[in-house]
C-alpha cells in the first residue's frame, strides 16, 4: 500500500464497491449481530456418523490365536520394503484393546463402525479349514458394539491376503477361496451383523501391489498379468456378493469400498459436468465400471488390447451383482475440463500451490466429496452412498497442555462434510459417513509415520488420546450438523 494511507484505500474500495453494486439489493444482514444457527448445514435426521479402522493396520497380534500370516506380514517383514521397517505385529493392540477401542467410539457417540477382519485369522492358509478362535475374536468384537449400540459395517478384505495362498491374486483360485471365505463368515456373524463390504480399494491391491510394487506383494508385473489380477479381484467381489446373499437372512446389505477416482469440473457448466462423468466411467473401468454394468466397456478393451482380461463364462454376470449400496473413499480429486479429444475430456494437473495435508498425496480439494456422490449416481443410480472413508493425516504434536490442537484436521473436515451436505441435499442417496479413522495406526507402507486418527496413539504405550478433531466430530454428530 505504498503512498496510499490505510483510511483512503478503505474509502477508495467502499467506493467502487457501491458503484458495482447500485441498481442491485442485498438482503438485510444484521452485522455484529448473533446469527442463527446455520441450519442449512443440518444433516437429515437417521444420517449415519461412524468411523472406520482396518484389521492389519489396528489389531495387532499377528501371531496370536493360530493366525496365518498374510502378505502384508511378509512385506512389512521385508527390509526396505515400509517406513523404519514398520510392520503391524503390533500395531495399536486392538486385538487385545477392543473394548477400549468401542469405548472410544461410545464417546464419539457414532452409531456406526466399519472394520474389517483378517482373512487369514478365520483361515489361517487363506482356504481350508477355518480357526474358530479368529472368528471368535470378531464375535467378540460385533457384540461389545452391539452391547453399546453401535451398528457394525464389516469389511471382508482390506489387502490383508493370505500368504498361503499360491500366487495371491495371480491365480483365479484366490477369487474362488475369497468367496468361500465370505460364506463361512457371514454364515456365522450374519444373525447379528447385517451390513458387509466385500473388498477395499481393488486399484491399491492389485496395481500398486503387483504392478508398482509400492504395497505387498512388492511385485512389478506387465500389463496382461496385472490386467488379470484386476479381474481376478472384481470377479473375488463379485462371487462373494452371491456367496453372502445365500449364507445370510433376507435383508442383509452388501456392498464394497472403493477408492473410484473422483473428477471435479474445473467450472460447474454443462460441458465441463459432462466431462466430469465421462472420467468417472472410463477412467474407473476395470473396478466400479464393471462393477456397475456388468461389463468392461469398450474404450477399455480397446485400451489394454492384447493385455486385456481373460474373461470365463458367467464372470461378468457375478461382477455385475445387485448390490445394496457403494461405499465410496474419498479424499482428493482430479480436475477435469471438456475438450474436443477423443474421450472428451482433459485433466487439469495440479498447481504446486493447491495445499496440501501432511502426506503429499492428500491434495485438498474438499468439494471431491460432493461430485464423487453426483458423479457415481448420476451415471449408475445406486440405491444407496455411503463414504466409506474420508479423513487427512497430520503432523500432530502433543502439547504441553497434553492436548493435540489439529486445526487442519478440523478444516479438512468441516470443509468436506461441507460438501457432502450440498449432496445430500440435493437428494442423492447418501446414507452415511465414516471417517478415517477412529484412531492414528499402521499407514501401510508409511508405517507409522503418518497419523490419520482423530485419537492420537502413543505406540510404546498403546494409550489412545482424544484429539480435537475428536471433540470436533462429537459434536458435529451431536448436533447432526456441520459445526
Ligand atoms: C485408504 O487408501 C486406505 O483404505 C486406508 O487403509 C488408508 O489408511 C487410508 O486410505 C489413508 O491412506 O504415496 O503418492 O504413491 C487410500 C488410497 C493409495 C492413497 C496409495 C495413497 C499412495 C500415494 N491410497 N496412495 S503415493
Amino acid at each position: 500500500m505504498k503512498g496510499i494511507t490505510r483510511r483512503l484505500f478503505g474509502k477508495t474500495v467502499a467506493a467502487s464497491a457501491a458503484a458495482v453494486i447500485s441498481g442491485v439489493s442485498f438482503p438485510e444482514v444484521a452485522f455484529g449481530q448473533p446469527q442463527p444457527a446455520p441450519s442449512i448445514l443440518k444433516y437429515p435426521s437417521g444420517f449415519l456418523w461412524g468411523c472406520a479402522t482396518a484389521a492389519y493396520q489396528i489389531e495387532g497380534g499377528a501371531r496370536e490365536d493360530g493366525r496365518g500370516p498374510s502378505l502384508w506380514d511378509v512385506f512389512s517383514h521385508t527390509p526396505g520394503k515400509t517406513h523404519d521397517g514398520d510392520t503391524g505385529d503390533v500395531a495399536d493392540d486392538s486385538y487385545h484393546l477392543y473394548k477400549e477401542d468401542v469405548k472410544l467410539l461410545k464417546a464419539l457417540g457414532v452409531s456406526t463402525y466399519r472394520l474389517s477382519m483378517s482373512w487369514s485369522r478365520i483361515f489361517p492358509n487363506g482356504t481350508g479349514e477355518p480357526n474358530p478362535k479368529g472368528l471368535d475374536y470378531y464375535s467378540r468384537v460385533v457384540d461389545e458394539l452391539l452391547a453399546n449400540n453401535i451398528t457394525p459395517y464389516i469389511t471382508l478384505f482390506h489387502w490383508d491376503t493370505p500368504a498361503a495362498l499360491p500366487g495371491g491374486w495371480q491365480s483365479r483360485d484366490t477369487s474362488k477361496a475369497f468367496a468361500d471365505y465370505a460364506a463361512y463368515t457371514t454364515k456365522h456373524l450374519g444373525d447379528r451383523v447385517k451390513h458387509w463390504m466385500t473388498t477395499n480399494e481393488f486399484h491399491c491391491f492389485t496395481n500398486l501391489g503387483y504392478r508398482d510394487g509400492q504395497f505387498a506383494p512388492g511385485l512389478k508385473l506387465g500389463p496382461a498379468p496385472v490386467s488379470q489380477i484386476r479381474h481376478h479381484a472384481i470377479l473375488a467381489h463379485g462371487l462373494a456378493v452371491q456367496a453372502i446373499r445365500a449364507s445370510t437372512p433376507s435383508g442383509t446389505q452388501v456392498g464394497l469400498a472403493e477408492n473410484a477416482n473422483v473428477f471435479v469440473p474445473v467450472i460447474e457448466t454443462k460441458e465441463h459436468i459432462e466431462a466430469a462423468r465421462r472420467a468417472t466411467r472410463l477412467d474407473n473401468a476395470p473396478f466400479l465400471t464393471a462393477l456397475m454394468e456388468g461389463k468392461y466397456i469398450d474404450a477399455y478393451l480397446e485400451q489394454e488390447g492384447a493385455n486385456a482380461p481373460k474373461v470365463e463364462a458367467g464372470d461378468m454376470a457375478a461382477i455385475g451383482s445387485r448390490l445394496d449400496f457403494v461405499g465410496l473413499n474419498v479424499y482428493t480429486p482430479s480436475f477435469v475440463r471438456a475438450d474436443d479429444s477423443r474421450q472428451g475430456y482433459a485433466i487439469v494437473p495440479f498447481p504446486a500451490s493447491q495445499p496440501k495435508m501432511a502426506s503429499p498425496w492428500i491434495l485438498l480439494a474438499p468439494e471431491c466429496l460432493y461430485w464423487a456422490v453426483r458423479n457415481v449416481c448420476d451415471l449408475w443410480k445406486p440405491q444407496g452412498i455411503f463414504i466409506t472413508e474420508n479423513g487427512c493425516s497430520s503432523d500432530d504434536v502433543i502439547n504441553s497442555a497434553g492436548h493435540i490442537d489439529d486445526v487442519d484436521r478440523v478444516m479438512y473436515l468441516r470443509n468436506h462434510l461441507t460438501h457432502l451436505h450440498r449432496a445430500v441435499s440435493e437428494g442423492y442417496p447418501v446414507k452415511g459417513y465414516f471417517l478415517w479413522s477412529l484412531m492414528d495406526n499402521f499407514e501401510w507402507a508409511d508405517g507409522y509415520s503418518k497419523r490419520f486418527g482423530i485419537h492420537y496413539v502413543d505406540f510404546k504405550t498403546l494409550k489412545r488420546t482424544p484429539k480435537l478433531s475428536a471433540e470436533w466430530y462429537r459434536e458435529a454428530i451431536a448436533r447432526n450438523s456441520v459445526v
